[in-house]
């Protein structure tokens, strides 16, 4: 049984300022609280300010790698001060800090402040081949694990350091942690790795090129990599380490960018000796070039093979899960799962944050619900997108103003209960509370103690005749036809400019991008959609299917499944499937969706998702395609055939309030977020008149029909 926890709202809020006020303050234990998202009495914030400087650490094959470290000043508790620190370390790809072109400062992020305050040291390290170390690497390269232990190692020995290391970061900065727990260095005790892509196969999610995103995410990346002053996005570059001139001033370590194209890579020889002297703003001369050096290097592929930082290049040809990737030959599984078990043996402590509107939140719970019981494991769900959620999304799923900025708070306080437990060894109780803290919009937070939830109900939801979804199985058979419509668009909200993304393409030379307008969704990580994601337009162009207004409220909470009986006139096609809220008034939004290629119906033992098999039980048991060559039939639907889809949506969890309806909205194309079938429009333009557009027909009936099953959890009965 899943403990019940209440809601944190205001009564709770209030109950323990009501405590405090009564005069069992902090210096007394019996005033403790630590529960999720309310701490009190275990940890002050006893520093007021910080000392901070860079230099760069050598690891074993001489390169240097760029660390800024910044350590608590300002004490002001009541003990001796401490020398010595936990550290908390970030090791990224995307700029370990980075500077404001006009006023020349380099901030500490926010959450970075607050850890200091706590009296946690912080340290950022710019990953080979990024940022203002040298080097060079790929895309998700197994190296940096090397060089990530080197720097826990180096940690560690630092006169400034307590010898206790965890790490923080998102995305690729969450990729990091597994990566540097993988090799188990001593001093790592606990990871809080952020929406993390962790699957391998990331260009292709259901066996289909994620066409916008990786597009988008490789302009991003290539800049930053070569350190551009250019960026598509909005992330200014990293400041260089060494100030070379000893005039005080970083930035001028930054050569002059010649012909003003925001690249520095392009206007000097490598070797520089090979070249004119490079120009600095300030017209002194420099020997080392420190700057300079890491930018040409990363821009130079030993091997001669340019450019595998370009995740367009390097992921596009990729296929299959077992495809060779250019340049280094990589395949994918060769990245990620094949260290899983390194993972589960390093004994480091893991905190998951996850978002129920990123991409990578499937990844999050697979990993959790692996190492649970293996490891100390944690997962929180937020109702967040790879980067945040807009207050009018928010406010659409019940979350208000104040209920956001609580909200993001305690993820904070949950972090810092996470590393006082594992850094600073104290004893607040979050290993033992139920490790599952999720988010259902509509209700409130719930604490399980399982993944999937205990008490779960798979529960189908059949499509039935007059585009209706029913609980009871239908008593006849039948079937719909679609005609696929390639203009479909999960997109929303405001155009998204994309012309940053355009310049940076044509600077790389690549052509570009196939849709001169984007609009963003789940997919678009860089800033979260501005407007809720109502579907009810975009469902025109969909084959949907509605319950009748729900006659209680239904919470789900887990992985809900798709299983789709489909033939099709065309040879293979691509499935898309949004489950979706309608509110009475008619207004659908959606909860959650996945897409999936037919040709890759045939399903595998998820286990095998780690290569070598080697006994590990990955959980959830959730359909899962191999992907690989063998895995795929192009011709899934030839001759009439007739394919069974079955495929997960994103996990989710949602309150269904009563006199709403359920809806899966399905279409056959998801553009330009993903490309279109490539045997049904090889030139990936919806307009293309040689496109090949399938009618595709389902399957409705008890015995082989088509359904929806839904994770129907408990109503907890604490009053949310
Ligand atoms: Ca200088
Ligand atoms: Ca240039
Ligand atoms: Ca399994």
């Amino acid at each position: 049984m899943g403990s019940s926890w209440k809601r944190v709202g205001p009564a709770a809020g209030a109950m323990v300022v009501a405590m405090l006020a009564a005069g069992c303050g902090s210096g007394d234990p019996g005033s403790r609280v630590s529960e999720p998202f309310i701490y009190e009495g275990y940890s002050g914030e006893e520093w007021t300010g910080h000392r901070r400087w860079a230099e760069f650490v050598t690891m074993p094959d001489g390169v240097k790698l760029a660390v800024d470290v910044a350590l608590p000043a300002g004490y002001t508790g009541a003990a001796d001060s401490a020398t010595r620190f936990p550290v908390i370390l970030q090791y990224t790809p995307y700029g370990r800090s980075s500077y404001n072109p006009a006023t020349g400062e380099v901030p500490i992020p926010p959450n970075m402040q607050f850890f200091l305050r706590h009296g946690y040291a912080y340290v950022s390290v710019d990953m080979r081949g990024t940022g203002g170390s040298d080097g060079w690497i790929n895309l998700f390269d197994p190296a940096v694990r090397h060089d990530g232990k080197e720097a826990v190692d180096w940690i560690a020995a630092q006169p400034w350091s307590d010898g206790n290391v965890g790490m923080t970061g998102g995305s690729y900065v969450g990729w990091s942690q597994y990566a540097v727990a993988s090799m188990k260095p001593a001093a790592l005790k606990a990871i809080v790795p952020n929406v993390a892509g962790w699957d391998g196969f990331i260009g292709r999610p259901g066996g289909i090129f994620w066409e916008s995103f990786i597009e988008m995410w490789s302009a991003l990346a290539y800049s930053l990599n070569r350190s551009s002053v250019f960026q598509p996005f909005p992330i200014p570059p990293t400041p260089p380490v060494v100030d070379e001139d000893g005039d005080g001033d970083i930035l001028d370590e930054i050569p002059v960018d010649l012909d003003g194209d925001g690249w520095l890579h392009d206007d000097y020889a490598w070797p520089l000796e090979n070249g004119p002297a490079p120009r600095y703003p300030d017209s002194v001369a420099r020997r080392e070039h420190h700057y300079l050096r890491g930018v040409m290097q990363h821009a130079a592929h030993p091997n001669g093979e340019p450019g595998t930082f370009d995740g367009y290049r390097v992921f596009k040809p990729l296929r299959f899960r077992d495809s060779r990737r250019i340049g280094d030959g990589l395949t994918p599984p060769d990245d990620n799962w094949a260290w899983f078990p390194d993972v589960l043996a390093s004994g480091v402590a893991v905190l998951h944050l996850a978002g129920w509107y990123d991409p990578f939140v499937r990844s999050n719970f697979e990993l959790h619900a692996t190492m649970a019981g293996k490891l100390p494991s944690r997962i929180i769900a937020q109702a967040a997108y790879h980067q945040g959620i807009s207050p009018a999304h928010a406010r659409a799923i019940g979350i208000d103003s104040a209920d956001q900025a609580r909200y993001a708070r305690g993820i904070l306080v949950e972090q810092l209960r996470w590393y006082d437990r594992w850094l600073k060894g104290i004893d607040n109780g979050v290993d033992r509370e139920p490790p599952v803290l999720a988010f259902v919009p509509h209700d409130g937070w719930r604490q399980e103690s399982s993944w999937p939830v205990t008490g779960t109900a798979m529960t189908k939801f059949y499509l039935d005749s007059g585009r209706t979804l029913a609980a009871s199985a239908p008593g006849a058979g039948g079937a719909d036809r679609y005609r696929a419509d390639f203009t479909h668009s999960s997109g929303w909200g405001p155009p998204q400019d994309v012309s940053a993304i355009v310049r940076a393409n044509a600077a790389i030379g690549r052509p570009a991008p196939v849709a001169d307008t984007y609009f963003r969704n789940r997919a678009f990580m860089f800033i979260p959609p501005q407007t809720p994601p109502y579907r009810t337009e975009a469902d025109a162009k969909a084959l949907t299917y509605t319950t009748a207004p729900l006659e209680t409220d239904v919470r789900i909470l887990g992985h809900p499944l798709v299983h789709l009986v489909a033939s099709s006139t065309a040879d293979d096609g691509d499935f898309f499937f949004y489950l979706e809220d309608v509110a009475p008034d008619g207004q659908a939004i959606l909860v959650t969706e996945y897409q999936h290629r037919a040709g890759f119906s045939r399903l595998r033992d998820n286990d095998e998702l780690i290569p070598g098999r080697p006994g590990i039980d990955v959980e959830p048991e959730l359909p899962w395609h191999g992907f690989a060559r063998a895995d795929y039939d192009p011709r899934v639907f030839a001759g009439g055939k007739t394919a069974e889809v079955v495929t997960a949506l994103y996990p989710t969890g949602w309150m269904f309030r009563k006199g709403h309806s359920i809806r899966l909205s399905i279409t056959a194309a998801d553009w330009p977020t993903f490309e279109l079938h490539p045997a049904l429009s090889p030139t990936n333009r919806p307009g293309d008149p040689r496109n090949v557009t399938p009618t595709i027909t389902l399957h409705r009936g008890t015995g082989s029909g088509s359904y929806v099953e839904l994770p129907i959890v408990p109503d907890r009965g604490d009053g949310t």
